[in-house]
C-alpha cells in the first residue's frame, strides 16, 4: 500500500487509488462537481474538467485535481489551505458569473450542489462582470425539463446518457462560454433516442435538468369536490421518500406515505403492487404459452421480454423495432392499474370515468411519457391522469405542512391496496424476473416452491444470467439494468440467441426503480441503492403472501371481472402493443 499524509493525517492506500479515494476514506471531505462515482461499480465519471477538487501537494508548484491525481508514496497533501479555497471560490464565481439568479424560485433549491458549494467556499459576491450571461429557452418534453442557461458543463448528464444507457441523446455542443450539454441540431428531446429514464436529471447537480412539474395538476383535482382522486403508489417509492423528510435511505415509509396522501385529500389511496401481481398473472399466463409452444416444438417469440420499464420500452421500440414480437405484451403495473381503475372500479363506484382523476405516484420521469401513450387512454381520457415523481409528491407533502415523520400508518383501501410479497421486488433489478418465476414454477410444476427466494437473479451484477429447471426443462433467464447492459443482450439475442434466453428483464435504471431518475437524489451512492434494495427484500420477507397467484384480491378480481388471464376482457384492457 501507499503511505500519504493528507491535513496532518496519515493514510494508507492501495496503489492506483486518487487523493480523493484516499481523502474520502478517512473522512476528509473534498468537493467535487464533474466527479462521479456509480452504484458501486468500477465506473467512474472523472473528467478532471471542473477543477473544484483541487488541492496543494507539497512539492508541487499547480494546485492538482485530487479526482484524478494518483497518490505517491509520502505525498503530503492539503486539501484546505487558503490558497485552495481562493482556487475554488474562484471557480464557483466564475460558474455563478454565467447562471441565472433566480435561487428564490428554482425547484432545485436547497438540493443544488452549486448553490452548497458558494456557501461552502463562502462566496458573496461575484467580482467578474462585464461579460452578458448566456441565455438559452427553457425546453421540455412530457418528462424533462432542460433549462440550459443553468448547465455548469459537468456533464455528468451526458456520461449518464451516453457510457451508462448507450443513449447518446446529450452531448457538449458549442465552445467556450456559450458551451452547454444539449442535443444534436438543438432538437426537442421527443426527437431524439432519449427514452426519458431521467438519469440526466438524476445527477444533474444543478437545476439545469429537472422533471417536468405536474403538481398543479394534481393540487386542482384534489381542490375539486367533484372529481373522485384515486392514487397508486409504486413499489420503489416507499422506500426512498422518507429521505426527503430526513429519514435514514431505506427506511420502509409505506403506511406514512399511505397517510399523508389521504391527508392531501385523496379518495382512494392504492397500491401499484396489487397491479404488479396482476402483471405477473398475465405476463407470466403469456411466458407459459410461449414456453408451452417451444416444448412441443412450435415456432414462438423467445426471450419473453419484460415490458413494464417505459425507459425500456422506448428503447427497444427505437432501436429493435424488427424484434418488437419479443416483449411481453402486458401492460405496465401502472397502466394496468390505470385501466382497472378507470374501468372496473368506476364502474363498481357507478361513476363516468371521466369524474375519476388518477394519479401515480413513481419513481420514474418515463412514466410520464407512458401515461400518455394512446394505447393507455379510452377516448382520449388518459387511464392514468398524472404521473408524480417520488420527489414531486415529497414536494407537495411538504407544501400541504403535512409531519410526514410523525404521521400514523394508514393502511390502503380495498380491493386494489392488497399485495404480495412478489410484487413490492418490482422495485428492485431482478424483481420482477424473480416474481414471475415464483408463479411460472408453481403453474407449471403444480407444486410449492421449496424456496421462494431466486438469489441468482438479485444483486447488482450489470447482467446476470441464471438457469432454473421447471418440468424438467432448463429455463435460461438474463436480468439487466442500465440500458448500456441491455443493449449487450439484445445485440446476443439479434446474433442467434447463444445462451438460448427465454425470458429477459430489462430495468432502464441502475439499481431498477429504486435507482429512478424521479427518486430522492442520490448521486450514484451505492450505499443508498443497497439500503433501498434490502428494505424491498425486507417487505417481501414480512409478507404472509409471497406469491402473486395466490393473492386473494386479485383472484376475486378475475373472477368477478376479467375471467381469467388472457381473457378476451383481459387483452383488451391489460394488454398493449408496440410501435416504432
Ligand atoms: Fe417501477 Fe413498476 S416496478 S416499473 O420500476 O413493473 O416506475 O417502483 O411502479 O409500472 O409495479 C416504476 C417502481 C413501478 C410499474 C411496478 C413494474
Ligand atoms: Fe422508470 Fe424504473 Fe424504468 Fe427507471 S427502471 S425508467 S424508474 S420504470
Amino acid at each position: 500500500s501507499i503511505n500519504v499524509v493528507i491535513d496532518r493525517k496519515q493514510v494508507s492506500v492501495a496503489p492506483g487509488s486518487t487523493i480523493l479515494d484516499a481523502a474520502q476514506s478517512i473522512g476528509i471531505d473534498i468537493p467535487t462537481l464533474c466527479y462521479m462515482r456509480l452504484h458501486n461499480t468500477e465506473y467512474k465519471c472523472q473528467p478532471a474538467s471542473c477543477r473544484i477538487c483541487v488541492v496543494e501537494v507539497e512539492g508541487r508548484r499547480n494546485l492538482c485535481p485530487a479526482c484524478a491525481t494518483p497518490v505517491m508514496e509520502g505525498m503530503v497533501i492539503k486539501t484546505s489551505s487558503m490558497r485552495v479555497l481562493s482556487a475554488r471560490r474562484m471557480i464557483v464565481e466564475l460558474m455563478i458569473s454565467d447562471h441565472p439568479n433566480d435561487c428564490l424560485t428554482c425547484t432545485k433549491s436547497g438540493a443544488c450542489e452549486l448553490q452548497d458549494l458558494a456557501r461552502k467556499t463562502g462566496v458573496v459576491d461575484i467580482h467578474l462582470s462585464g461579460k452578458s450571461q448566456s441565455e438559452y429557452e427553457i425546453r421540455e418534453n412530457k418528462a424533462i425539463v432542460r433549462d440550459m442557461s443553468k448547465c455548469i458543463m459537468c456533464r455528468r448528464c451526458e456520461q449518464m446518457c451516453s457510457d451508462i444507457q448507450s443513449v447518446h441523446a446529450l452531448s457538449g455542443v458549442d465552445r467556450g462560454f456559450e458551451s452547454v450539454v444539449g442535443t444534436a441540431f438543438d432538437e426537442s428531446l421527443d426527437n431524439t433516442m432519449c427514452v426519458g429514464c431521467g438519469q440526466c436529471v438524476a445527477v444533474c447537480p444543478v437545476g439545469a435538468l429537472m422533471e417536468k412539474d405536474d403538481t398543479d395538476q394534481v393540487i386542482k383535482a384534489l381542490a375539486d369536490t367533484d372529481m373522485t382522486v384515486v392514487f397508486q403508489t409504486a413499489p420503489a417509492t416507499r422506500v426512498a421518500i422518507g429521505e426527503e423528510f430526513g429519514l435514514e435511505p431505506g427506511t420502509d415509509v409505506t403506511g406514512k406515505l399511505v397517510t399523508s396522501l389521504k391527508d392531501l385529500g385523496a379518495d382512494y389511496v392504492f397500491d401499484t403492487d396489487f397491479a404488479a401481481d396482476l402483471t405477473i398473472m398475465e405476463e407470466g399466463t403469456e411466458l407459459i404459452d410461449r414456453l408451452n409452444k417451444f416444448l412441443n416444438g412450435e415456432k414462438t417469440a423467445l426471450p419473453l421480454l419484460t415490458s413494464c420499464c417505459p425507459g425500456w420500452v422506448n428503447f427497444y421500440e427505437s432501436n429493435y423495432p424488427d424484434m418488437l414480437d419479443l416483449p411481453s405484451t402486458a401492460k405496465s403495473p401502472q397502466g394496468m392499474f390505470g385501466a382497472v381503475a378507470k374501468n372496473y372500479f368506476a364502474e363498481k363506484l357507478n361513476i363516468d370515468r371521466k369524474k375519476m382523476f388518477v394519479v401515480s405516484v413513481m419513481p420514474c420521469t418515463a412514466k410520464k411519457i407512458e401515461a400518455d401513450r394512446e394505447e393507455l387512454k379510452e377516448d382520449g381520457n388518459p387511464d392514468v391522469d398524472v404521473v408524480l415523481t417520488t420527489r414531486e409528491v415529497a414536494r407537495l407533502i411538504k407544501l400541504a405542512n403535512i409531519d410526514f415523520v410523525n404521521l400514523p400508518d394508514g393502511d390502503y383501501d380495498s380491493p386494489l391496496g392488497e399485495s404480495t410479497g412478489a410484487a413490492v421486488i418490482f422495485g428492485v433489478t431482478g424483481g420482477v424476473l424473480e416474481a414471475a418465476l415464483r408463479t411460472v414454477y408453481e403453474v407449471l410444476e403444480k407444486k410449492t416452491l421449496p424456496r421462494v427466494e431466486f438469489e441468482a437473479v438479485r444483486g447488482f451484477d450489470g447482467l446476470k444470467v441464471a438457469t432454473v429447471t421447471i418440468v424438467g426443462q432448463d429455463i435460461n433467464v438474463a436480468v439487466a439494468h442500465g440500458l448500456s447492459n441491455a443493449r449487450k443482450v439484445m445485440e446476443e439475442i439479434k446474433n442467434g440467441n447463444p445462451r438460448n434466453l427465454h425470458a429477459v428483464e430489462v430495468m432502464a435504471c441502475p439499481g431498477g426503480c429504486i435507482g429512478g431518475g424521479g427518486q430522492p437524489y442520490h448521486y450514484g451512492d451505492g450505499d443508498i441503492l443497497k439500503a433501498r434494495t434490502n428494505a424491498t427484500y425486507q417487505i417481501d420477507e414480512a409478507k404472509v403472501i409471497r406469491k402473486s397467484h395466490e393473492n386473494p384480491a386479485i383472484k376475486a378480481l378475475y373472477e368477478e371481472y376479467y375471467e381469467e388471464p388472457g381473457s378476451e376482457i383481459a387483452h383488451h384492457q391489460l394488454h398493449t402493443r408496440y410501435t416504432y
